[in-house]
């Protein structure tokens, strides 16, 4: 852009631009919206053809309104017209390069890696298992040799990812230089009412409150792990074999928890032998799931959140499983799609989707380009944050149980929150710190699988179970890369939920162990959520964590108050234990 063009350009111009691009992205949105549905619902060469030319089409729209927004950049605006510049320029995952044909070879290559990751099975002859069934034996499975196979055979399905997203990280690098970026990382980062280079620090920080919370248990869980294992498979160099923490990505290691608990547990709730007890199907966890949202004031789900939504695996046809929430028309058609197992964890993924579903239809009276979270933790955390809520009490309240388990002993009840949470926090940080290392060329191709690793081994304290080489692609076996969904929201989530838990049983005036907490029915703090789910990004996520936490700062301290007796625990088990890895 040149000077006389800049100097030419007056607010009415933005509002006319503002007006045009919020119209456009609201009709195009959902056109794009329905064909990314279809192809997830039904993966066919037609459907991913379709999904390519929406992307297609979709991208270079983007792209071309971020440069466009460039050019009010001196120009003196309210900051609600800068705000809403900002987001079009800023809310990219993968910008395309600024040239029609580059534009369409990365948006086929998207369409394809999603494809690739949502109809992947692993195959011996003619025997193939899907993700669900290879994820079942990790979770079920105590023998060493069942879950290696599992474990390697879902990673059968992400070498040929390889090529395609390294020609992905090429081109996506380009669209973030056009618009100014150093790399796509860089982009990401910046996407956080912060300046970008404070934001790693802030991780580093929020890291540091949890770090010795999650190596104590670390270190009690390989200490367990060994003694069923024994030494030959578990190794001595402190570190966990990935296969043996039932789940396939060891990221959340409630599977484990028989091997792991306390001799002097206290009394624990089998969730799902419950759900399993009280006929719930997938519909019925869901409703159950909704009553919580409403019990907070929130309006219940529209009619065609029922008609249109995917609750279980269809049998005849690939989809993509793993979890989602979607806005078709960014106002009332809000859906879920899910292939639920009738179990504890998704359970609590339910309620993590219906998170967003909620959120998504609180601000939907916003401009466009508010309608998202405060920040993308935030969208992240709300269902998690609900989820925290499923006590004891809460299963009284709803009728599965009768009586409350007295709770002088709850280390079992939080050692399994530990292993599901706690255990999460170091995978939610690396899968980033991988990717944005893959994007500013830290991390080679050539070193693509051994930069994961070294990532894992440094952050988790876990281990590949076998020799890996770089004929493998092990981080195309997990979701949110082939997917390219940010990752750094997770981790950001499991930090912020309890951050909210804590403040909204607050206001709901609890007094007792955060663990013991439950909001259900409550109004005060279903006001204080509701609230922030309203503003959506229209402020600073600043200024939505001070209506909430009263704080403007991200705080882990309710995670360490919340484990704060678990945590008493680990260190009495883990003197003269060798810890570290
Ligand atoms: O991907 C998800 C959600 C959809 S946004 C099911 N989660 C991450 C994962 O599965 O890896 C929720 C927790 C982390
Ligand atoms: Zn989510």
């Amino acid at each position: 852009m040149n000077d006389v063009n800049k100097k030419t350009v007056t607010a009415a111009d933005a509002q006319a631009f503002l007006d045009r691009v919020e119209n456009t992205y609201i009709k195009e949105g959902e056109y794009a919206a329905r064909i990314a549905w279809v192809q997830a619902n039904f993966i066919t060469d037609d459907t991913i053809w379709l999904g390519a030319k929406s992307i297609e089409k979709m991208g270079g729209l983007s792209v071309k309104f971020a440069n466009e927004a460039k050019k009010f950049d001196d120009l003196n605006l309210s900051d609600d017209m800068r705000r809403r510049l900002n987001l079009i320029k800023g809310s990219l995952t993968l910008a395309a390069p600024d040239d029609v044909e580059k534009n369409a070879e990365l948006a086929q290559i998207m369409a394809n890696l999603e494809a690739m990751y949502g109809s992947g099975k692993y195959c011996v002859d003619d025997q193939c298992q899907t993700l669900g069934e290879l994820s079942r034996t990790i979770a079920e499975s105590k023998d060493h040799h069942a879950l290696l196979e599992a474990w390697q055979g879902w990673r059968t399905v992400s070498p040929d990812m390889r090529d395609k997203y390294q020609r992905m990280v090429e081109l996506a690098n380009e669209g973030a230089q056009d618009l100014g970026y150093d790399d796509t990382g860089a982009m990401w980062r910046a996407g956080y009412d912060m300046p970008a280079s404070e934001f790693p620090v802030e991780l580093d920080r929020l890291w540091s409150q949890v770090k010795p919370l999650y190596d104590s248990l670390q270190c009690h869980v390989r200490t367990k792990l060994t003694d069923h294992y024994g030494r030959d498979v578990m190794g001595s160099d402190g570190m966990i074999p990935a296969h043996l923490l039932g789940n396939m990505w060891a990221q959340d290691w409630t599977g484990v928890y028989d091997l792991v608990k306390p001799e002097d547990a206290g009394t624990t709730i089998d969730v799902t032998a419950l759900l399993a007890k009280h006929d719930y199907d997938a519909k019925k966890m869901t409703e159950t799931a909704e009553g919580f949202f409403t019990s907070l004031g929130l309006p219940p789900l529209p009619e065609t959140f029922w008609q249109r939504s995917l609750f279980t695996k269809p049998q005849d046809r690939d989809v993509v499983c793993h979890a989602s929430a979607w806005n078709i028309d960014n106002v009332d058609d809000i859906r879920m799609k899910m292939c639920i197992k009738e179990d504890y964890e998704d359970f609590v993924t339910i309620h993590h989707e219906l998170g967003h579903n909620f959120y998504q239809r609180a601000y939907n009276d916003k401009s466009i380009l508010y309608r998202t979270g405060a920040n993308d933790g935030f969208h992240e955390a709300i269902g998690d944050t609900v989820a925290l809520s499923i006590t004891p009490q809460y299963f009284k309240d709803i009728g599965l149980i009768d009586e409350v388990p007295a709770s002088s002993n709850d280390l079992g009840m939080l050692m399994q929150k530990a292993l599901e949470k706690i255990a999460f926090v170091p995978f939610g940080l690396l899968v980033d710190q991988w990717r944005w290392k893959v994007f500013n060329g830290e991390i080679s191709p050539a070193e693509y699988n051994a930069g994961w690793w070294q990532l894992r081994n440094k952050y988790q304290g876990v281990k590949a179970p076998i020799q890996r080489t770089e004929n493998d692609f092990d981080p195309g076996a997990k979701y949110h890369i082939p997917g390219n969904t940010p990752y750094t929201r997770y981790f950001l989530a499991h930090i912020l939920q309890f951050q909210f838990h804590r403040e909204l049983c607050k206001a709901a005036g609890f007094k007792g162990d955060l663990h013991r907490c439950s909001i259900y029915n409550n109004k005060a703090a279903g006001e204080k959520l509701i609230k922030v789910l309203e503003m959506g990004a229209q402020r600073p996520w600043q200024d939505a964590m001070e209506a909430l936490a009263n704080s403007r700062e991200m705080d882990a301290t309710a995670v360490i108050d919340y484990f704060a007796p678990l945590k008493v625990w680990l260190d009495e088990q883990n003197q003269g234990r060798d810890c570290g890895w």
